[in-house]
């Protein structure tokens, strides 16, 4: 009956778009720390690209002293890391926003927590050897199209993002070929792609092709016109890329609409993480906002992966509506924003999402 905190976990995602795979997790099944490979949502603005392991080349060009072309086997060969980062899509939360926005009507399942092994980027950087004036690391994958919204590129162009150049060669930025100890699925990113902990999805670009090492800021498509937000704290607004994650949590039991007992015993259950900062407190309410107690977290703290948390909740006696959030603080003791911020347009959905629950009458 109260399976919330027992990780009952049935398979399976939610179609949000058929082609290309665009599937979230039903949050509900949130159970273990480590999101199962089956269960970890999907994001790809295009076909999923079938690439050969045997033929394929990863390329790292532009401003370095030695451009490199190579094998996945040599990227197998090479010193690897194994470490656990939890990946948002930058529009996780988006059918919450009322009114309406366009993109696709992701609930809370466009997150999920991974094992990632692979070569750090740093270690290829290193060997091609960054000339003294780049700025920025561009990763770009094999999937090419035309972008869904305006302004269009003239014609085709392939996914790619760029990272500043301290953060690209910091060590926890990885080339993964392994998911939760096992090799990328094709959806995934096989054989290889980006990881950059704390940063967005739309950063770990997938099927890595090219990493490009550029002197002048990066203005590709998914850089400025998607994945961007309007920066208005000089006066003068300016667009920006979206990066790190911002602090955020979930509750992921109960469920939107879920029926209670009156007066029992219930076990809030959800996650919280934060792109730049650790997460160190979580607070329930469930009177929308206008009370809150603490919960406790289930995970440590582990740099960008999220925490588990949960709150034993004793059900109100009076039946009715009832309506629960969850707010993380920081370990700079910043909180959640009260409401959307309107400048990042239909992305980071990083208030507290109210989920409205029933007590049934005894
Ligand atoms: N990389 C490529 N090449 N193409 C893509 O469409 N989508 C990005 C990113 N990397 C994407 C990509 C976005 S928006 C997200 S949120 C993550 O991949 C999702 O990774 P996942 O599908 O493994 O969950
Ligand atoms: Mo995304």
């Amino acid at each position: 009956d109260n399976w919330s905190c027992t990780g009952v976990r049935p398979a399976g995602l939610i179609i949000r778009q058929k082609d290309p795979n665009n599937l979230e997790m039903p949050f509900d099944q949130l159970g273990e720390f480590i999101t199962p490979t089956e269960l970890f949502y999907i994001r790809s603005h295009f076909p999923t690209p079938e690439l050969d392991p045997v033929a394929y080349r990863l390329s790292i060009g532009g401003a370095v002293g030695k451009a490199l072309r190579l094998s996945y086997a040599e990227i197998r060969a090479m010193p690897s890391r194994t470490r656990v980062a939890t990946l948002e899509c930058a529009g996780n939360g988006r059918v919450f926003l009322v009114p309406p926005v366009p993109g696709a009507q992701w609930e809370l399942g466009a997150v999920g927590n991974a094992e990632w092994t692979g070569v750090p980027l740093s270690l290829l950087l290193e060997r091609a050897g960054l000339a003294d004036d780049v700025c920025e690391i561009v990763l770009e994958g094999a999937d090419r199209g035309m972008p869904k919204e305006e302004p269009k590129p003239p014609g085709p162009i392939s996914y790619a993002r760029s990272i500043p150049r301290a953060r690209a060669m910091e060590s926890d930025v990885l080339i993964a070929y392994q998911m939760n100890g096992r090799d990328l699925t094709p959806d995934h990113g096989y054989p290889l792609r980006a990881i950059v902990p704390g940063h967005y999805g739309m950063a770990s670009v997938k099927w890595l092709t090219n990493v490009v090492a550029t002197t002048q800021p990066f203005q590709g498509y998914w850089q400025t016109s998607d994945y961007g937000y309007w920066d208005d704290s000089a006066g003068v607004p300016v667009r920006r890329p979206l990066a790190e994650m911002k602090l955020k949590s979930q509750i992921a039991r109960p469920r939107v609409y879920e029926t209670l007992e009156p007066n029992r015993s219930y076990c809030i259950f959800g996650a919280a993480w934060a792109g730049d900062t650790d997460v160190t407190e979580i607070s329930i309410s469930d009177d929308g906002g206008a009370s809150w107690v603490q919960g406790e977290f289930l995970d440590p703290i582990n740099r960008h992966a999220w925490r588990r948390w949960k709150y034993d909740w004793i059900t109100p006696t009076q039946p009715g509506r009832y309506t629960l959030l969850a707010r993380a603080t920081g370990a700079d003791q910043r909180t959640q924003p009260d409401g959307h911020d309107p400048n990042f347009g239909s992305y980071v959905i990083d208030h507290p999402l109210p989920i409205e629950v029933f007590v049934a009458a005894l």
